[in-house]
Parts: C-alpha cells; sequence; structure tokens
C-alpha cells in the first residue's frame, strides 16, 4: 500500500515539469518530428519520434556490422557487466520507464512494474547465462594428443524487432541477449512505443554498452524491412505478427549470401478448458487475469474458454459478474483494472469482432466505461460472449474479449484435437482435478506453455521459458536455457598437441 502511494508520487514527479529525460526517439538528423500521443487519451503528448531514414539505416548497418568483431572479442565476463549495471539502473530510474509505460502504451502501474522487473529479470539473466554460454572454452574428449575444445561466439549483428505489447521487455530482452552472446545490435522497436526504446537504449548506453554496438532505429515495418534485407545482418530476432514473421522469413530466404536464422514468437489462440471438477471461484480468477489482464493485449493471453457442460451454469454466473465489475479507464487512476488498447484501428477491429460475435452467440456480460476513460481514447469495454461452435474463432483477436463455448463430456478429446487442428501452439491453460484428465490434456496439448490450474499468462524468466510451435514461432524459448544459443555460433578447434605442444605455452607464444 505504502510503497505503492510512493512509487505513484515518484511517477508524478518523472512526469512533472523539468523532467530529466528526453522525450524524442530518433536523432535530430532523421526526417520530421512526428507526436507520439498517449492511448489513453490523444490529447496527451507524450513525446516526439523522428522516423530513422535510409542514410541512418546505412550508418548503423555500417559500424554496426564493422564494430561487432571487437565486441565479439571482449570476453563474455567482461561484456555483460554493463548488462548488470543496465539490470540495477533501470530499478532506480524506474519512475520514468513506468511512466513511460503508462504514457505510451496505457499501462495501469501493476502491468508496468511487472514488465519493468521481466526487463530487469532478462537482462540479469542473460547475463548469467552469457557467463556460462560464451564464457570459457569447454574442452571435449577425444584421443590422446589431441585437444576438443568447443566455443560459442556472437553471430555479427543482429536486427531485434519487437512489439508495442512489451515496448520495454520484450525490446530489452532481444536486445540484451544478441549482445550477451557478442552481437552488435540493430533494434527497431514497434512504431507505436519508440519513446520507451529510446530510454532503454539511452540507459544502456550509460551503463557502459559501446554506441557503436548498439544501434535504435525507430521507425515502421519498411524500416525493419531495410534491415533484414541486408546481408550484414547475421540474425533476426522478431515478436510480433505470424503475417510480419512470414514476411521477414521470405525476404531472409531471397537474400544473397549467407543464410541467417530467425527467432521468431508470434500470435497464439490460446483455449483454456475447464471441467467440472475445478473450484468455480478459483476458475474465475484465473479467467479474468488470463482473459484480461494488459487488456487482453498479450500473446499469452486466453483467446477462448472452453466449459464442461456441467460446470458451466455455475461458472458463467460468477465470470459473468466479475467481468461487469472490471474497471475500465485512464491508466493514471488507481482503481482502474483495464486501461486503453493500442490505438483506434486495434478498437475497430475489437469493435468489429465482437459485434460479429455477439451476432452469432450471445453476450454475457460487458463491463461499462469510466468516466476516465475519456471519448478519443482507445477504450474497448471487455466483453463475456457465449457462441455455439469454437470453430467461429479462427484467429487471434487482440484485446479483452472472451468467447465462450461449452462442449459435452465425452467430447474431450474431439475438441482438443480440434484446438490443435488450429496450428497456434503458444499457451493453454487447464483447470480440474482429475489426474486422467491432467494427462490426457499434457499429452494431447500441442503448445510451448501449458498452465494447469493457474492462471496462463505471466511466464517468469528462467523459470518458465516463453514461446510456441507451429503458427506461434520458431526458436528456441524466451528466458529459457537454450535462448542465447540461438543469437551464438559453436565454435569448434581440434588441435594436435604433439605439433603445438601444451596449450598453456601456445597461449603465452601468441
Ligand atoms: C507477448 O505477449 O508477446 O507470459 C509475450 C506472459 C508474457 C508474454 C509475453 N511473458 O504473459
Amino acid at each position: 500500500g505504502e510503497e505503492v502511494q510512493r512509487l505513484r508520487r515518484e511517477i508524478e514527479a518523472a512526469a512533472g515539469p523539468g523532467r530529466a529525460f528526453a522525450l524524442v526517439a530518433g536523432s535530430a538528423a532523421g526526417g520530421k518530428e512526428e507526436p507520439v500521443l498517449s492511448p489513453a487519451d490523444p490529447a496527451r503528448r507524450v513525446g516526439n519520434v523522428s522516423w530513422t531514414q535510409a542514410k541512418q539505416i546505412e550508418e548503423a548497418l555500417r559500424i554496426g556490422s564493422e564494430q561487432a568483431p571487437r565486441w565479439e572479442r571482449v570476453p563474455a565476463q567482461e561484456r555483460v557487466k554493463a548488462l548488470e549495471v543496465l539490470a540495477d539502473r533501470l530499478w532506480r530510474e524506474r519512475a520514468r520507464f513506468l511512466y513511460l509505460l503508462r504514457e505510451e502504451a496505457g499501462k495501469t502501474l501493476p502491468d508496468a512494474l511487472a514488465e519493468l522487473q521481466e526487463a530487469i529479470d532478462f537482462c540479469r539473466f542473460y547475463a548469467a547465462e552469457a557467463r556460462r554460454l560464451f564464457g570459457a572454452p569447454r574442452t571435449l574428449g577425444g584421443p590422446c594428443g589431441e585437444r576438443n575444445a568447443i566455443s560459442w561466439r556472437g553471430r555479427g549483428l543482429f536486427a531485434c524487432i519487437s512489439p508495442w505489447n512489451f515496448p520495454l521487455s520484450i525490446f530489452l530482452g532481444q536486445v540484451v541477449a544478441a549482445l550477451a552472446a557478442g552481437n552488435a545490435v540493430v533494434a527497431k522497436p514497434a512504431e507505436q512505443t519508440p519513446l520507451v526504446a529510446a530510454e532503454a537504449v539511452r540507459l544502456a548506453l550509460a551503463s557502459g554498452v559501446p554506441p557503436e554496438i548498439l544501434h535504435l532505429l525507430p521507425g515502421d515495418g519498411q524500416v525493419g524491412e531495410a534491415l533484414v534485407r541486408d546481408p550484414r545482418v547475421s540474425g533476426v530476432a522478431f515478436t510480433g505478427s505470424g503475417a510480419a514473421a512470414s514476411r521477414i522469413a521470405r525476404t531472409l530466404a531471397s537474400r544473397e549470401g549467407a543464410l541467417a536464422p530467425l527467432i521468431a514468437e508470434t500470435g497464439g489462440l490460446n483455449v483454456m478448458l475447464v471441467d467440472a471438477t475445478a473450484a468455480p471461484e478459483q476458475v474465475v480468477d484465473d479467467i479474468v487475469v488470463s482473459a484480461f489482464r494488459s487488456a487482453g493485449q498479450r500473446c499469452s493471453s486466453l483467446r477462448l474458454l472452453l466449459v464442461q457442460d456441467e460446470a458451466a451454469p455455475r461458472l458463467l454466473d460468477l465470470l459473468a459478474g466479475a467481468v461487469e465489475e472490471l474497471v475500465v479507464g485512464d491508466p493514471r487512476d488507481p482503481a482502474t483494472d483495464i486501461g486503453p488498447v493500442i490505438e483506434r484501428s486495434a478498437l475497430l477491429e475489437l469493435e468489429n469482432q465482437a459485434w460479429r460475435l455477439e451476432r452469432q452467440g450471445k453476450l454475457l456480460a460487458k463491463a461499462p466505461l469510466q468516466s476516465t476513460a475519456v471519448p478519443g481514447g482507445h477504450y474497448f469495454s471487455p466483453r463475456l460472449i457465449e457462441i455455439p461452435s469454437l470453430s467461429l474463432v479462427d484467429r487471434e483477436i487482440f484485446g479483452p474479449l472472451l468467447p465462450v463455448v461449452r462442449f459435452r463430456v465425452e467430447e474431450w478429446e474431439l475438441v482438443l484435437d480440434q484446438v490443435a487442428r488450429m496450428r497456434f501452439g503458444l499457451t493453454m491453460g487447464l483447470e480440474s482435478r482429475l489426474s486422467g484428465r491432467l494427462r490426457l490434456v499434457r499429452e494431447r496439448a500441442r503448445v510451448g506453455n501449458l498452465y494447469i490450474n493457474r492462471p496462463m499468462i505471466g511466464a517468469a524468466v528462467a523459470f518458465q521459458p516463453f514461446g510456441g510451435e507451429g503458427l506461434s514461432g520458431t526458436g528456441p524459448k524466451s528466458g529459457g536455457p537454450r535462448y542465447l544459443e540461438a543469437f551464438g555460433v559453436e565454435r569448434v578447434s581440434s588441435e594436435n598437441l604433439a605439433v603445438s605442444g601444451d596449450p598453456d605455452l601456445l597461449l603465452l607464444r601468441e
């Protein structure tokens, strides 16, 4: 309570006159400056952005690719120190990040705090992982007189392209992973959220990341396309839509020269299945968090609720009540549960989908907008809509809109097969106390992250590596033990010791 009060005061101070951070993303040499407006209220200008021009893209690619080998040669133990300093400073300078997450991305304080914490966790985790994996060569076996060793090295210049829904933690997660692995980075933040990214880069440079190694290039898809197309880019990390991921894969495939890997995290059509043995009150809590937290704007969010007939009447009744009590309004208001969605087009798409589903089904509950939800802000009333068939939901609807379908107890396998056929594979939730059912779902679920009797969002760095399969992405999971490998290459050195002698002496001679 008291600590939250203090945080809110800090944020207001950060927002006040004479604030110590420049709210401009992009360099002055860029194109014309455009205002960045708050999704909560377009009358609030958060700052300005100047889009990256072709000349600056070329310069970043040239400097980044030229300087990458130098960064690569800095021992991992040294390299990651800057990232650990960054982790500390993110917390010390939390007020401005929490302010920007609120104003630029429309986040409530709990959501902004969780994101800031995740960004810090990514810095610490990837720094530790880099010490482990990139720290020293590992000697392998082999015949006597031979020395085999494997070492992990950076790939060169990495392009990191990140989304607006986690403009700090996913942006930094990619960048920090690439840097820790010994790459230079060209980073393109989402066009909706360049300011928080600019502030993160400023802090990274102040923490000791060399400026020739990390380049921020605010802009739209064309900037991303220019980066991906360039053969000097030797790897791409992308989080965003499946359509954009496919475009990137095509561009990479059509390049001249060396192939470059793509690490992609895309969307999900995430279901939660509930049977009659689950405790309704707990299930309602888990559903509300999973579907409506962050205004449903997580790729992990619950998109389709599947309830066994026997559980439906009581559960849907309680759930409808909970949805109607959600407080939708300005994220500055401490009472707000759900802030705006990111932009007008997202709002229109949600209204459109809600209208379509309501026509085919039945509206069970809708949360009213509070008076703080000013006209012109992108506020969507969260909704619970019952529909007759799960085939009516065939794509990700990104926001606080939850369709629900009932099914019969004998349909468990059928339903699981139908879900698998959608080919998304990000998250799935299961609420049940039957061990047989748990076994069945564990066996049939084709998702990267399965959550049992708990909310299905909020994967914790290190403990719950996050990422999907199928239409939901490719590459190792972020926050997990394999992630950094994707940003590096393995080199093996095999040496005849009869000639080159004692390896320590050899080092001395060099
Ligand atoms: C995303 O929304 O793009 O587990 C992924 C979670 C978050 C999801 C981030 N780590 O809810």
